[in-house]
This record gives C-alpha cells, sequence and structure tokens, in this order.
C-alpha cells in the first residue's frame, strides 16, 4: 500500500469544492487516512514548492498557496501516487481531459485547484512536513481518541 499527499488549494476550498474532490478519491477507492485544513504561512509553501524556488512563477505561487485555508490531505491505496495524479490531471487545465479534477473544475495554471505529489518520496516528504510528527499514526487506521 502506498501514501499520497493531496491539498485543496485554497480557490478550490472558497470554491466549496472539498466536498467533490474527497468524493472523487472515495469513489476512485483511495483510504482517507488524514485530513486538515490549514492557513499556510510562507516559510511552509515555500518548502512545500522549494524544486520551483528559481522559478519565474515562484512568487505568484506562495502567494496563491497562503491566499486562504487549504486542505490537506493523506490518501491510502494501490499506487496512490500516479492513481491521484491520473484523478488530478495536467497541471494546466487547458490540456487537462474533462473528467479529471482540473479539467471539470479549472480554466487556469496558476489557481488549478488541487495539489497531488508526485513520487512516493515526495508524498512521504509532504506528509512529514503537513502532518508532523502524527504523520506515522496515518500509516494504519487511526487508533481512537482517548480523554
Ligand atoms: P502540484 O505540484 O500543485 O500538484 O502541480 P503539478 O505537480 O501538476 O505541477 P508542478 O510542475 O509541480 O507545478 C506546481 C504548480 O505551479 C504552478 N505553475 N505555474 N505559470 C506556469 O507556467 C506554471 N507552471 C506551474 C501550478 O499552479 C502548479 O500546480
Ligand atoms: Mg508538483
Amino acid at each position: 500500500m502506498e501514501r499520497t499527499f493531496v491539498m485543496v488549494k485554497p480557490d478550490g476550498v472558497k470554491r466549496g469544492l472539498i466536498g467533490d474532490i474527497v468524493s472523487r478519491f472515495e469513489q476512485k477507492g483511495f483510504t482517507l487516512r488524514g485530513i486538515k485544513l490549514l492557513h499556510i504561512d510562507r516559510p511552509l509553501a515555500e518548502r512545500h514548492y522549494g524544486e520551483h524556488r528559481e522559478k519565474p512563477f515562484f512568487g505568484e505561487l506562495v502567494d496563491y498557496l497562503t491566499s486562504g485555508e487549504a486542505c490537506a490531505m493523506i490518501w491510502e491505496g494501490q499506487h496512490a501516487v500516479a492513481n491521484a495524479r491520473s484523478l488530478i490531471g495536467k497541471t494546466n487545465p487547458v490540456e487537462a481531459v474533462p473528467g479529471t479534477i482540473r479539467g471539470d473544475f479549472a480554466m487556469d495554471v496558476a489557481s488549478n485547484v488541487v495539489h497531488g505529489s508526485d513520487s512516493p518520496e515526495s508524498a512521504e516528504r509532504e506528509i512529514s512536513l503537513f502532518f508532523g510528527e502524527s504523520a506515522a499514526v496515518y500509516m494504519f487506521p487511526n487508533p481512537p481518541i482517548t480523554h
């Protein structure tokens, strides 16, 4: 079993798309292992997208990711990274085919609604970044919370 990190970006949260996106992952056969709403600050956004630091769109990307609440999720399943990327669709919504999340919900590459890890290594890095110490907990069915 593999895990991947998926995030509904601020435009997707503002537009009320969390439910639809969660539903698509459930219908595909993924198991939800963690979910939380958070307002990403600039240091976290810069670490998350560190590989794009030198790109001309980096500043705009960080502005966008920090512009409102995002919904961070851990999804588990067979070939989770690749299956999630195919549900999400191509980076540029112009190329994303209808039926994919970006194909159905986005028009512009700069606000393409959802993020999905690009490799199992990226997934584990991003899960640690967003879920921290508690990340290990999400590996298996969550234990009951005791008060
Ligand atoms: P993501 O990381 O968000 O899941 O997207 P991705 O793997 O499909 O694409 P990636 O190359 O990692 O790019 C990260 C985000 O940067 C924005 N972008 N803008 N203006 C541009 O040419 C451009 N190229 C990429 C997109 O919002 C993309 O999701
Ligand atoms: Mg990427």
